[in-house]
Order: C-alpha cells, then structure tokens, then sequence
C-alpha cells in the first residue's frame, strides 16, 4: 500500500500552526532552531503530569511502574528511530545535542586522548560540537584538525583523506549543517576513519530530525541529538553510543540511579544506561520525545525526507531566480536538506528577518552558532529559512512575495 503524504492532516496535528502573530496566520520557518511538536506530543507529557507523575526505578507501587514502563518504553522508541541494535549500542538521554556531545567529550575523550592524537573537525560545525573540542584539545594537548571546505562550504573525498591520518583519534562531523542544510559524506567519513582506527561522532542535531537515520548503515560509534528538534519537547536528547565504549567511559556525573552499591568511602556504578543518567531524570520530557519518535516513524522518515527535499528545490529555484539574492551552501539540492540561507543585497539579514515577522513569518538571522562558517563565507550572517514535515510551497509562495517586498521598501 502506498501512503500519501497528506500535509494539510499533518498541519492539523500542530496545534501552534493555528495561532496567528501580528494578525497574520503564521508561516513558521525556523524548524531548525526548534519544531513544533503535535497534539499527541503534549498529550503524552501531559498523561504523565495528570495520570502517573511518579518517579521511576524506585518505586513499588503501580504509578511508579507505570512510568518507569513509560520512560522504558520511551528509550526502545528513540532507539528505533534511529536503527540502533540492543544487543550493541545504547541511548542514553541528555539533555540535548550540547550535552551529549559533552559527555563524550568529559566521560570519553579527555581520558583517552593525550598528546600528538588528533581531533578532526569540520568549518561548518555548530559551536555545540566545537567548543567542547577545543577544550579538551586544551586540557589533553591533543591538536585540532579541519577537514577544508569548498567554496559552497561541501567536502571533497580528497579532502577527508587529506585531513584524517594515522594520528586521529575522533573524528567530530555534522550530519546535516543547521546553517546551509549541507549533508556531508558520512560514509567516506566513517569509511576513512575506520582505515586509521578513529572513532566517530555525527552531530545529528539536524539530521536525525530530516533523515532517515540507521546507526548500523552509517557505522558510527556515537550520534548526539535533541527532542525538540524532532517535533518532541525541550530539555532531553539522547546520545547513541557502541556498548563496548560505554562499558569503558566513566560516568559523566554521579549521583542517584547510577550507582550500584555505595559505601562510605567506594561506590560500583549501576549498569549502562542508568550509568549515565544520575539523578531524576526527565521523565516527562523523556516520555514526550519517546512519543515524537512514534509520530515520526508512523509518518515516515522517507517521505518527510522526500517533502523537505520538494520544497527545498522549490525555494531554491525561486531564490536563484531573482539577482538580489544571495544563496549560502550552493545550488546542488542533492546534498542538501531543508534549509535555505540567504541575503538580500544591501539588506541587514535582522532587517529582513523583522520585516518577514511583521507578516507572520518566523525565520532565524544571523550567525546561527556557526561563527567560523560565517567566516568561511566572509559574512556576519543570513538569514535562515528551516523547513519541516508540516510546511508547504504555499507557505514559501508568501514568504517570497513578502522577499520582494522587503527588498523594494529596504533596498
Ligand atoms: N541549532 C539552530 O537554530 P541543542 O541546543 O543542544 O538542542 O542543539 C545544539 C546544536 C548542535 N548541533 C547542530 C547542528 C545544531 O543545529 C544545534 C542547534 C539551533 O541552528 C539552535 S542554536
């Protein structure tokens, strides 16, 4: 049977997208700073908050099994999401992509690496995947290493072999850029890193949320992402990691749940994943992601994919149509996914971005948290149109007339 993708139904389920903001019915363009979330997203933290709101694994009773089953439950679905095999790997939940990728980088790299390893990277990472390297760069006396960047900020195969070698250690690389959209080459990527023995860490902030994601096909040992960014609540994510380097890593804080036994003087840590989620965790927030993972595998990854890639050509198109604009990330849609950056010539991109406001139409501007990105480019910022399953070209035909307008009242 083939499903139709229906949108408008799918638009139904997002409550927000009925809202109007300066009375007009928003069009909301910024599903990559954070998406909106459905009705059975809220319904589901809000079961929890009415129904069952105990604490989980520590309780006898009834209400506490229930949501400690539902926080359970919650973890097999994100799992599942993003293809990751029990017997192998497991989730643990954060607090977002920021944490998780910190923890790999405190629980993990700061006790393995030392000097002479190395640390590649990429220019187009969000700060949230560079910051934390440069720190432990600083604290193990480990180097830092940049895969070079094309002119449309893309990477060349001949670029990744140039940059990892026999000295990386981890390789630290986006799924999908949050500024361009860009999607690199994981494959050649992990594939490299494999050949000189190096980990792999794939940023999936952006990219769990728009592809279809298989941690066994890509071959990764870590995947940091965040709830919000795929149609689940704030303050939770999850990192994915390989059991066997779990079994290895310390834990990131410590506290209760992690532990196994404790004495006075000794404590034994608790089993992965409890391991490394010490304290009340976020249950309802945990339930609520668990649910968006549902919601997105009923409504299928594919053809999300295939509707953000339709619309992604069309802005494209239009946007390459008219002189005044300047594209960031280049024309190749191939590789791309969902996001447009732009700017309209001799326009502040805050200018643009509190214009389109004006009419209902949220956008981020500005340098994203990708500073060294806007250097690439030799810019301040964009602005940042970001699309997601319940958009439409409708939307993207207002938002270009309203463009227009902008650049012949700001021009
Ligand atoms: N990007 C954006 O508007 P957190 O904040 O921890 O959920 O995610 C951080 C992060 C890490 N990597 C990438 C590629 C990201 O896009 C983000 C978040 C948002 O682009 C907010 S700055």
């Amino acid at each position: 049977m083939v499903r139709t993708y229906d949108v408008k139904a799918l638009r139904g389920q997002f409550p927000v997208l009925a809202e109007h903001m300066r009375g007009e019915s928003l069009t909301y363009f910024d599903n990559s700073a954070t998406s909106l979330k459905p009705e059975r997203v809220l319904t589901a933290i809000d079961r929890y908050n009415r129904e069952y709101s105990a604490n989980i694994h520590r309780g006898v009773y009834e209400l506490s099994e229930r949501a400690t089953v539902a926080y359970d439950e919650a973890r097999r679905s994100v799992k599942e999401l993003i293809g990751a095999d029990d017997s192998v790997s497991e989730v643990i939940f954060t607090r977002g992509t920021t944490e998780s990728i910190n923890v790999v980088a405190f629980a993990w790299a700061l006790t393995v690496l030392g000097p002479g390893d190395e640390i590649v990277l990429t220019p187009i990472e969000h700060h949230s995947n560079l910051v934390p390297w440069q720190q432990v760069a600083r604290r193990t006396g480990a180097t830092l290493r940049y895969i070079e960047l094309d002119e449309s900020a893309s990477i060349s195969p001949a670029a990744i072999e140039r940059a990892i070698g026999p000295a990386t250690r981890l390789v630290s690389i986006t799924g999908m850029s949050n500024v361009t959209g860009y999607v690199p080459p994981l494959d050649l990527v992990v594939e490299r890193a494999r050949e000189v023995g190096a980990r792999v860490l794939v940023d999936g902030a952006q990219y769990v949320s728009h592809h279809p994601v298989s941690v066994e096909e890509i071959g990764c040992d870590f995947l940091a992402f965040s709830g919000h960014k795929m149609c689940g609540p704030t303050g939770i994510g999850a990192l994915y990691a390989k059991r066997e380097l779990l079994e290895e890593m310390d834990p990131y804080q410590f506290g209760g749940d992690m532990i196994d036994r404790v004495g006075l003087y000794e404590t034994s840590w608790a089993r992965i994943p409890e391991k490394f989620e010490a304290g009340t965790p976020n249950i309802a927030g945990a339930i609520g992601m668990g649910e968006a993972a549902r919601f997105l595998m009923e409504t299928g990854m594919e053809a999300i994919s295939r509707h953000e890639r339709d619309l992604t050509v069309y802005v494209t198109e239009r946007l390459d149509a008219l002189p005044w604009v300047q594209q960031y990330g280049g024309h190749d849609t191939e590789h791309r996914a969902g996001i447009c950056s732009f700017n309209l010539t001799g326009v502040h991109s805050h200018d643009v971005g509190s214009f389109l406001d004006q009419k209902g139409i949220a956008v981020r501007t500005g340098f994203h948290c990708a500073q060294p990105l806007m250097s690439h480019f030799g810019i301040s910022g964009t602005v940042r149109a970001s699309f997601y399953l319940y958009n439409t070209r409708e939307e993207i035909d207002r938002f270009m007339e309203t463009l227009e307008r902008v650049y012949q009242i700001l021009n």
